[in-house]
């Protein structure tokens, strides 16, 4: 039990107690040495010191003892704290881990997003050299792609709505992206780019 207790609340419980024997133990064994009439004329005093002992004890014990309660809850709880930080820890680590697995395995390529309409290609028209994402969007009525004319790279056909990424990698120069969908190209669906 005083294990449970804080320890603030064991002294002053123990200090208490304390105080309670010693009085009892001079009352029955001391007192009655020096003076053999003890408590003799002071009996009142007496009964109401002891009473008053009495009740401090049981208030005492009400007081400091009723913190068991709040610790036998509180009790679990640094386990569990401990036990959700170690998982946290090891998420953490797993995370980690994965984030370094998968920088070391493709760096991270610039994304460009492309618009496709009829019959009209948006997006950025100067990027880096390196690797690039074209994030097709198909914001048209009718299906689209999106190619790159120097390399040949080309999407699969995009439908109305839908996106479609192509990935690759260009030196410094100038690309023309279209839409090889027969009369798109003509039509206007192209955009001249300058990879630098
Ligand atoms: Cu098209």
């Amino acid at each position: 039990m005083s294990l449970a207790l804080s320890t603030g609340h064991e002294i002053g419980l123990g200090v208490t107690g304390l105080v309670f024997i010693l009085f009892a133990l001079a009352s029955s064994f001391l007192f009655p040495r020096f003076r053999p009439d003890y408590p003799g004329r002071g009996l009142l005093a007496f009964i109401v010191v002891a009473f008053v002992f009495f009740f401090g004890m049981l208030t005492a014990v009400e007081v400091f003892g009723a913190e068991t309660k709040h610790h036998a809850v509180a009790a679990p709880q640094p386990t569990t704290a401990t036990a959700a930080t170690t998982t946290a820890q090891q998420t953490t680590t797993a995370q980690t881990a994965t984030q370094a697995t998968t920088t070391a395995a493709k760096p991270a390529a610039t994304k460009v997003a492309v618009s496709e309409t009829e019959f009209k290609i948006t997006a950025l028209t100067a990027l880096k050299a390196g690797e690039i994402m074209f994030e097709a969007k198909n914001d048209g009525k009718i299906p689209h792609d999106l190619a790159i004319k120097q390399t040949g790279e080309k999407t699969n056909l995009i439908p109305p709505g839908g996106t479609a990424e192509l990935k690759v990698t260009l030196k410094a120069g100038k690309y023309e992206l279209y839409c090889t969908v027969p009369g798109h190209e003509a039509a206007g669906m192209k955009l001249n780019v300058t990879v630098s």
